[in-house]
């Protein structure tokens, strides 16, 4: 019986990949290890949290005694890290968690992982790493540009991965996400952000034009694209995981507002995020290569179906709203909301 452990498990991808494959790989064991920060949440893993092949731990990657322990006590074959602080506007407010997680966390995770000689190390990464990219689509070996600590953070954790590989043979792989949608995303995303905000009937702060570009990846294809990588990837190699599917922001937040049947008057041009990268996209055609292609339409029913889920799910996002996120609202918000031009201008 192979074991995989999966570090970030409950949070928005790792509980989906959690979700999904626990149930379809009954012979698989699938142990969480996970920090439970602000955007771990144990209700993402409820689907599961009976199933004999599913264990919870709870731990920081950047520990490496509690690690080391999880990957012998669980006798782990295959370690896939999607742990990590992931918003950028926080990087941008308090860099210190992204560096602490998304690099000594990463170092610390393959120091265990070399040491207990698992056979293949995964690290979920991002489009980010790329940085703004003006025309064109990049590809894996395109140089990292990063601009904000998020994704400096991020970019710093893959370049150890690949250190680990080429310095101790380590049989890695990297995988760069886009933009994700779905169920169960912390609501300080773009979508559900927006969504829950609109429902409401509060603003929306758009940042400035609005007319940034990002390619929207439904949660479960990302997942399908993460698993086609960690079974078939090449050790070494990067894929991106691109549903290439570019919309403005603008164009993102009008589809929320008309699945919801909510005015536009909601939005407010708010000052723009600093260092905001303008446009990202990738060529998608390594990953077509190992047979993967995405299954949902953004613009098609993946927006509004994933839209009706919050509309649906109260339960889920409203208590989430409360206490640290009121504080995070207030700092990342109020001023710009302050600023913001009227309605229509
Ligand atoms: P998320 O913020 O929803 O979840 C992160 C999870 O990691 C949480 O459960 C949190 O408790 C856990 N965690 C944080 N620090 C930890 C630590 N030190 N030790 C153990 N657990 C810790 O993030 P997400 O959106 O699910 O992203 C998952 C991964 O995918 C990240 O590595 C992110 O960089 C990457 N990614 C995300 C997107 C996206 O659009 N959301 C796109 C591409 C790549
Ligand atoms: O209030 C907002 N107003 C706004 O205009 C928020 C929260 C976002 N935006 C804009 C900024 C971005 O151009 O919407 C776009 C999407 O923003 P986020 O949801 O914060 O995502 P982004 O910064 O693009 O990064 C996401 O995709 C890549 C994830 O958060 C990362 O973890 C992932 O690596």
């Amino acid at each position: 019986m192979k074991t995989i452990l999966v570090t970030g498990g409950a949070g928005f991808i790792g509980s989906a990949f959690v979700r999904e494959l626990v149930l379809r790989q009954p012979e698989t064991n699938f142990v969480v290890l996970d920090r439970l920060t602000y955007a771990g949440n144990l209700n993402n893993l409820l689907a599961v949290s009976d199933e004999p092949n599913y264990h919870f731990v709870r731990g920081d990657i950047a520990d490496e005694a509690v690690v080391q322990q999880t990957l012998a006590t669980y006798e782990v074959d295959i370690v896939v890290n999607f742990a990590a602080e992931s918003h950028v506007d926080r990087s941008i407010l308090a860099p210190g968690a992204f560096i602490q997680t998304d690099v000594v966390g990463v170092y610390a995770l393959l120091e265990a992982s070399l040491a207990a000689g698992i056979e293949r190390f995964v690290q979920v990464s991002t489009d980010e790493v790329y940085g703004d990219v003006a025309e064109g689509y990049s590809t894996e070996d395109d140089a990292f540009l990063p601009n904000s600590p998020y994704s400096a953070s991020k970019a710093g954790g893959e370049l150890l991965v690949r250190a680990y590989h080429v310095t101790h043979g380590l049989d890695c792989v990297i995988t760069r996400g886009s933009n994700t949608y779905g169920p169960y995303q912390y609501p300080e995303k773009l979508l559900p952000f927006f969504t829950t905000e609109a429902m409401d009937g509060r603003p929306l702060p758009l940042y400035g034009d609005g007319l940034q570009v990002r390619d929207w990846l439904h949660v479960e294809d990302h997942v399908r694209g993460i698993q086609t990588v960690m079974e078939r990837g090449a050790s070494g190699e990067a894929y991106n995981i691109t549903a290439e599917q570019l919309h403005t922001n603008r164009e993102v937040t009008q589809l929320i507002l008309r699945t919801l049947g909510r005015p536009a008057d909601l939005i407010r041009h708010v000052p723009d995020r600093e260092g905001h990268d303008r446009r990202y996209a990738m060529d998608g055609r390594k990953l077509h290569d190992l047979g993967w292609r995405p299954q949902h339409v953004f613009a098609g029913d993946g927006c509004a179906a994933t839209v009706r889920w919050y509309a649906e799910n109260e339960w889920w996002w409203r208590p989430l709203k409360s206490g640290e996120f009121k504080q995070y609202y207030q700092e990342q918000y109020a001023a710009r909301l302050a600023a913001a031009k009227p309605p229509g201008s």
